[in-house]
C-alpha cells in the first residue's frame, strides 16, 4: 500500500495537471469581450443632452446582457474639453458634466457585482494647459519648473526673433512648439497646443502619473488603457537640443503631421521603460492585494515589431494589450484574402512570441464599421473578431449596427469625428432611449427606429443576436483552447471566403465561414465530417440546428457568415 503522504501528493499532482488544463491558463484578459464606451454618448440620466456616469450604471446590466467581460471609458476626468476629455485639468476629478466620486463609486460597484469590469482611460503624454501643474510650471514653482518640456528656442541672427527648438509637427498639424508669453519659452504638445505634454525624464512626473494610476485602482478599476503611447518620449540630446526630424516625403504640405518621419517623437526607448514601470507597479499592486490581473492596453499606432516590444522586450513586461489596428484598414472592396493578410500581419509576429492578440475594429477617431465596410458587413466582421483567437475590443453602438451621422464641426480639432460619437440608440422613443431632455448634444441617427438595442433583441438574426451568440461561443472550451496545438486555424479557403476553425480537440469543433464578396461561393470538400448551422447572418437561407456533410459540395451565399458545430477530430 502507498503511503498516506504519497497519496494525498498523488492527489495534488492530479488536481494541478487538472488545473493546468487549457482553460486555466487562459486569464480574463487574454480572450475578453472588450468594449468601449464613449461617456458623452451612452446614456444621459439627467436630460442635459450629454451622457454621465449614472447612465452607464443604469445600462450595465445591457454590457452583462450582450456578454461583455470589461469596459474601458473614455475620459471622464474634469477637463475643458477642448478634445472631450484628452485634454485633463485634474486626473483624479470626475468631470462634473460627467457626475461625482460618489457616482463613480457607485458605477462601479455595480458593475463588480455583475461581473463587468471597468478600464479607465489613462492619459499620460499630456495635460490641459489649464491643470494647475501646468499654471505652476508656466510660474517656474517649486518642483513644476520642469514638469513639462519647455525651450527657449533658436535665436535666428538674421531677423533676431526666436524659432520653435525644431521642426517637429504635431499630430493635429502646425508646429509641435508653442510660444508662452509669461515664461517666455516654447513649450511641447505633440497635440493640441491645449495639450502640453508632460516630461517623463523628470521623476517627479514619473511620481504623480503613478499616483494616478493608484488612486484609481485604490478605487477597484480593472485596468487601464493608456492614450497615445507612443508619443510619450521625445529625444532630447544631452546638449539639451532637439534634433529635426526628416522629411518622409508621403506629404508635400510642411505643417501635415505625415511630412516628417517620426524617428525622434515616436517610440522612444524612454516610452518602453515608463511602460514597464507602470506594468511593474500594477503588478505588485495585484499581489499585494490580491486581484485579478490588472491589465494594461496601449493605444499605438506602431509597427508590430515595435508593438511586440511594448508586450515584452525579453527582461521587461509592458503592456498586455497593445491594439491592434490592422483590420480597420479594411474596406468595402476587402476580400478574404485582404481578410487573411490583415490577420497574418499580427499573427505572424506577435503570436509566436507572446501568444497574444486583440481585435480592435472601431472606436472614436474612425468611420463606423457600417459606414467603412458596408452594413451588410457588420456581421460577418462580428463573427471574424470573436471568431479569431484572442480579445476582441468593440466600440459601443456597432453591436446593433450604428452607423456615421451627418453632424457639424464642436470640438476645435475634429477632422470630422463627430459622425462616429452619436449617442446609442437604445429605442424607438424619443431621442432614441438616450435621454429624456429636450436635445442632445450630437444628433441621434435618422436610422434609429431601425437600429436600436431594443428593437434587436426581439429579432433571432439581427447584428445584436449574433453579437451575443458570438461573445457566448468565446465562454466555451473550444474557443478557450486557443493556445492548444491545433486550436484554431484560419485562412481564406478562396479569394472571398475566410474560414476560422476553434475546437479543444476531445470534444466540439466550431467552424466560421464568412463569404467576404457578392457571389455564391461553393465549397467542396471542407471535412469529412457533418456539421450543423448554430450561428446565422441575416439574409442567410439555411436554418438554425440544420445538418451540413462538409464532405459534399456545400455553398455560401453573397455576404452569408455561418457558424457551424461538429465532434471535434476526423478531418
Ligand atoms: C484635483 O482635485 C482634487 C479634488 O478636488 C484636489 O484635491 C487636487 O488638488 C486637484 N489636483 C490638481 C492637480 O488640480
Ligand atoms: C548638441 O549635440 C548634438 C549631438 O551630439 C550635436 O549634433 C549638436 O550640434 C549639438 N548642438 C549644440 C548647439 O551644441
Ligand atoms: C528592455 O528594456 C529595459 C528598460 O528600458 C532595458 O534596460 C533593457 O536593456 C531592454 N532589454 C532588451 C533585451 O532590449
Ligand atoms: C483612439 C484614441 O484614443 N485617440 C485619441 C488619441 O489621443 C489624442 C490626444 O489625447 C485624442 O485626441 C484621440 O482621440
Ligand atoms: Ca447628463
Ligand atoms: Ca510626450
Amino acid at each position: 500500500m502507498l503511503p498516506r503522504v504519497l497519496l494525498i501528493y498523488i492527489a495534488a499532482l492530479l488536481l494541478y495537471c487538472g488545473s493546468t488544463a487549457a482553460e486555466s491558463t487562459v486569464d480574463w484578459w487574454e480572450s475578453a469581450t472588450l468594449y468601449q464606451i464613449y461617456p458623452r454618448s451612452f446614456m444621459d440620466s439627467d436630460g442635459d443632452g450629454v451622457g454621465d456616469l449614472n447612465g452607464i450604471t443604469s445600462r450595465l446590466e445591457y454590457l452583462k446582457e450582450i456578454g461583455v467581460t470589461a469596459t474601458w471609458l473614455s475620459p471622464i476626468f474634469e477637463s475643458p474639453m477642448a478634445d472631450f476629455g484628452y485634454d485633463i485639468s485634474n486626473f483624479t476629478k470626475i468631470d462634473p458634466s460627467f457626475g461625482t466620486l460618489a457616482d463613480f463609486d457607485a458605477m462601479i460597484a455595480k458593475a463588480h457585482k455583475l461581473g463587468v469590469k471597468i478600464i479607465l482611460d489613462f492619459v499620460p503624454n499630456h495635460s490641459s494647459d489649464e491643470c494647475e501643474w501646468f499654471q505652476k510650471s508656466i510660474r517656474r514653482e517649486d518642483g513644476y519648473d520642469d514638469f513639462y518640456v519647455w525651450e527657449d528656442g533658436i535665436l535666428n541672427a538674421e531677423t533676431d526673433e526666436r524659432e520653435p527648438p525644431s521642426n517637429w509637427v504635431s499630430v493635429f498639424s502646425g508646429p509641435m512648439w508653442t510660444w508662452n508669453q509669461q515664461r517666455q519659452q516654447y513649450y511641447l504638445h505633440q497635440f493640441l497646443a491645449k495639450q502640453p505634454d508632460l516630461d517623463f525624464s523628470n521623476p517627479m512626473v514619473r511620481e504623480h502619473m503613478q499616483a494616478v494610476l493608484k488612486f484609481w485602482v485604490n478605487r477597484g478599476v480593472d485596468g487601464f488603457r493608456i492614450d497615445a503611447v507612443p508619443h510619450i518620449g521625445e529625444k532630447r540630446f544631452a546638449n539639451g537640443t532637439y534634433p529635426d526630424e526628416p522629411v518622409s516625403g508621403w506629404s508635400d504640405n510642411s505643417n501635415s503631421y505625415d511630412y516628417h518621419n517620426h524617428i525622434y517623437t515616436k517610440d522612444q526607448p524612454l516610452t518602453l521603460e515608463v511602460v514597464y514601470e507602470w506594468r511593474k507597479y500594477l503588478d505588485e499592486y495585484k499581489v499585494l492585494h490580491g486581484r485579478d490581473t490588472i491589465v494594461l492596453i496601449a493605444e499605438a499606432y506602431s509597427s508590430v515589431e515595435v508593438l511586440s516590444d511594448y508586450i515584452n522586450n525579453g527582461s521587461h513586461v509592458g503592456t498586455q494589450i497593445p491594439m491592434n489596428f490592422n483590420l480597420m484598414y479594411l474596406n468595402g472592396y476587402s476580400t478574404a484574402r485582404n481578410v487573411e493578410d490583415s490577420v497574418r500581419g499580427w499573427m505572424n509576429t506577435i503570436w509566436p512570441k507572446h501568444q497574444s492578440a486583440n481585435w480592435v475594429v472601431g472606436n472614436h477617431d474612425n468611420d463606423r464599421l457600417a459606414t467603412r465596410m458596408g452594413q451588410h458587413k457588420v456581421d460577418l466582421m462580428t463573427m471574424l473578431v470573436h471568431g479569431l483567437p484572442g480579445t476582441s475590443v468593440t466600440y459601443y453602438g456597432e453591436e446593433i449596427g450604428m452607423s456615421n451621422v451627418a453632424t457639424e464641426c464642436t470640438a476645435i480639432y475634429c477632422e470630422d469625428r463627430d459622425p462616429e460619437r452619436t449617442p446609442m440608440q437604445w429605442d424607438t422613443s424619443k431621442h432614441a432611449g438616450f435621454s429624456t431632455g429636450p436635445t442632445t448634444w450630437l444628433p441621434v441617427s435618422p436610422a434609429y427606429k431601425l437600429y436600436n438595442v431594443a428593437t434587436e433583441r426581439g429579432v433571432a438574426r439581427s447584428s445584436l443576436a449574433i453579437f451575443k451568440g458570438m461573445t457566448q461561443l468565446k465562454e466555451t472550451s473550444a474557443f478557450k483552447s486557443f493556445k492548444e496545438p491545433n486550436g484554431f486555424t484560419f485562412a481564406a479557403i478562396t479569394e472571398q471566403v475566410f474560414q476560422i476553425t476553434r475546437t479543444d480537440s476531445h470534444s466540439e469543433e466550431y467552424r466560421i465561414l464568412i463569404n467576404m464578396g457578392n457571389n455564391i461561393e461553393y465549397l467542396h470538400g471542407l471535412a469529412k465530417k457533418t456539421m450543423e448551422y448554430v450561428l446565422l447572418s441575416p439574409h442567410s437561407p439555411h436554418s438554425f440546428g440544420d445538418k451540413v456533410d462538409l464532405s459534399q459540395r456545400i455553398y455560401l451565399m453573397p455576404y452569408e457568415a455561418v457558424v457551424l458545430r461538429g465532434d471535434a477530430g476526423s478531418y
